[in-house]
């Protein structure tokens, strides 16, 4: 599955990869035996080019997750009691490099136009070395990062500006390391701060005054809406490598707590909500579900629950997904949940009592019941589950069904879920099935949405080779699901001269009114990008916001959708 090459840091190493089957590690080889040398000053350089473009995938202890061990020697004794060993000191750097330069079958991506000869050699010689261990992350070190630009008592006491805060879209800039907030009403750019080495999610406060960033370099920002122009109000470092945060949201702690969570070290951190003062750090370390112990389990999606006062968090390598509970920090509860391996990203369901997590390696979809606090369900899907939040649709003839679009699979999945109310008894056979696959025109979807008050649902596709498929975007017809859906050109609907590079169209997002669907089209670093809008009922061009500005934008988060989950 080749990606996009245009794109810098850990998205092409990490996303692409994302086929790859998994070898289980386990030994480290010691001291670098057998080795290529390198001098200090190569291992710094490819140090930085393995946390931006490898670890996302095969983890910075290398024991591999979404994409393969790299470990220079691993062993495995498997079931039957045989023994399995392979590294990359076996394959040798003439292997390596091939590997690096071409791909593979199984996902990896070429990189022959991203890294030079030179790199690609340092990569294949600095693999077979032992890998480097980053520092842990202390309750102190995060104290230490901690800036608190403006306190709490010095803030706006009221709304000091007229922008629809409902309706604001908060868009990651990836590559300029920057956040746009653009008014949804008049789709003019509102500001554009800095945030730190790609942002990769926004979310909002329970109160929707302020928006949280976290960034692969473990920062995150709370931006506060208040001001006449959007304000950074504090910042901390949550450790070296971060993807996910989300603040408390049950009634009478909304917006108490933020929590995030990290994959380096692999931990989740407390903060105070408003200000982002630490509060506590706790590992997610421990043992996977079949019982080994894993020294690198990454947090990955996580969420606040509405049914109780509780965060959803996903812990990547071990399959465990933990609900804790922020009524008592320092005795502080957790329920851990026994899942499936490699658990990525994930949305909740139509009632919000059931949140389903993707484990993508797996090809599965774990449902756990924030009611009970119990797993409810696993679900086997096609190939490679990544739904981003995904979307939740009433089908007519299965009821209410979540979806899922697929990297591996040129499909999206619909999957029973099941429901309270007495009305959707009849469809209680179906739930926790993959009850219909829709027909997508290639793999590679990444993210799919649609709204309550929408009759379509859509599909982007921008990790499929194809530029055909990946510079545009799949609308369903929410009547008529088994018809083909229609492709809009994104690519060619913004105007932009044609480049290179593939400009993938991605994530698409609805407005506060559910009737305009925002895309992102993702151009190369150097290359001028854009938002494209659609009108979601004639699905006709409505706008391109573009500028120089708009430099590599990918995730959008509409505040009021965000806020109340809407999709
Ligand atoms: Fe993401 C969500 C991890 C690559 C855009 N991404 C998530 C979440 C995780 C994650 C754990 C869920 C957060 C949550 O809900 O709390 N993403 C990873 C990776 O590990 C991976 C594969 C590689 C990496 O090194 O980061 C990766 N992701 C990407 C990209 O390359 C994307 C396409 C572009 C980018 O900006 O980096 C990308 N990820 C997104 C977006 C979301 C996301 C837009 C939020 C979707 C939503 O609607 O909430």
């Amino acid at each position: 599955m080749p990606f996009g090459k245009q794109f810098a840091g850990t998205l092409i190493a990490s996303l692409t990869l994302m086929g790859l089957a998994v070898a289980h590690a386990s030994n480290d080889t010691s001291g670098n035996a057998g080795a290529p040398a390198m001098t200090a000053a190569e291992k710094e350089v490819a140090k930085k080019i393995y946390f931006e473009r490898c670890a996302g995938c095969h983890g910075v202890l290398r024991k591999g997750a979404t994409g393969k061990n790299l470990e220079p020697h691993w062993e495995k004794t498997q079931e039957d009691g045989n023994k399995l060993e392979g590294g990359t000191l076996s394959l040798g750097t003439k292997r390596l490099e091939k590997i690096i330069t071409y791909g593979t079958e199984g996902g990896m991506v070429n990189y022959d136009d991203i890294l030079t000869k030179e790199e690609i050699n340092l990569m294949a010689r600095y693999i077979q070395n032992p890998p480097d261990v980053p520092p842990e992350f202390s309750l102190k070190d995060m104290k230490d990062s901690w800036k608190l630009i403006v306190p709490v008592a010095e803030r706006p006491k009221k709304q000091m500006n007229k922008v629809n805060l409902k309706n604001v879209f908060a868009i990651t800039l990836r590559d300029a390391g920057k956040l746009a907030l653009i008014d949804g009403d008049t789709h003019k750019v509102w500001k554009i701060l800095d945030t730190g080495y790609a942002v990769h999610i926004s979310r909002l406060s329970a109160s929707g005054r302020y928006v949280y960033t976290v960034g692969r370099d473990g920062l995150t920002t709370i931006i506060d809406m208040w001001y006449a122009e959007p304000t950074t109000v504090a910042t901390v470092r949550l450790g070296s490598d971060a993807r996910s945060v989300d603040v408390s949201k049950f009634k009478g702690y909304e917006d108490k707590y933020l929590i995030g969570g990290t994959y380096w070290p692999p931990q989740y951190s407390i903060m105070d909500g408003e200000t982002l003062e630490p509060i506590k750090i706790v590992s997610t370390r421990g043992q996977t579900i079949d019982g080994e112990y894993h020294p690198e389990p990454r947090v990955a999606s996580i969420v606040a629950s509405s049914e109780k006062p509780e965060w959803v968090v996903n812990v990547k390598e071990t399959g465990q997904i933990m609900l804790v509970d922020y009524t008592d920090l320092k005795n502080l509860k957790t329920t851990t949940i026994e899942s499936s391996k490699f658990l990525h990203d994930g949305g909740w369901d139509a009632s919000k009592r059931y949140f389903m997590v993707a484990a993508n390696a797996s090809n599965q979809v774990a449902a756990v019941d924030t009611k009970e606090g119990k797993l409810a369900a696993i679900i086997d899907t096609a190939k490679i589950p990544h739904p981003g939040r995904g979307a939740n649709l009433f089908h007519p003839e299965f009821g209410p069904v979540w979806a899922t679009g697929h990297l591996g699979a040129a499909v999206v999945s619909l999957i029973s879920t099941a429901s309270d109310d007495p009305k959707n008894a009849r469809f209680k056979q179906y739930n926790w099935k993959v009850v219909q696959e829709l027909k997508m025109p290639g793999a590679g979807n990444l993210f799919v949405k649609t709204h309550p008050k929408s009759k379509h649902f859509w599909a982007d596709a921008p990790m499929n080779p194809e530029r055909e498929i990946a510079e545009g975007v799949y609308v369903f017809d929410k009547d008529n699901l088994s018809k083909d859906p229609v492709r809009l050109d994104v690519a060619k609907d913004s105007g932009l001269p044609e480049t290179k590079a593939i400009r993938r169209a991605v994530q698409p997002e609805y407005n506060v009114a559910g009737d305009e669907v925002w895309i992102s089209l993702w151009g190369g670093k150097a290359d001028q990008s854009a938002i494209v809008v659609y009108d979601d009922k004639t699905l006709k061009l409505k706008q391109v916001i573009t500028s120089p500005e708009i430099v590599t934008p990918t995730g959008k988060f509409n505040v009021f959708n965000t806020m109340h989950d809407v999709y």
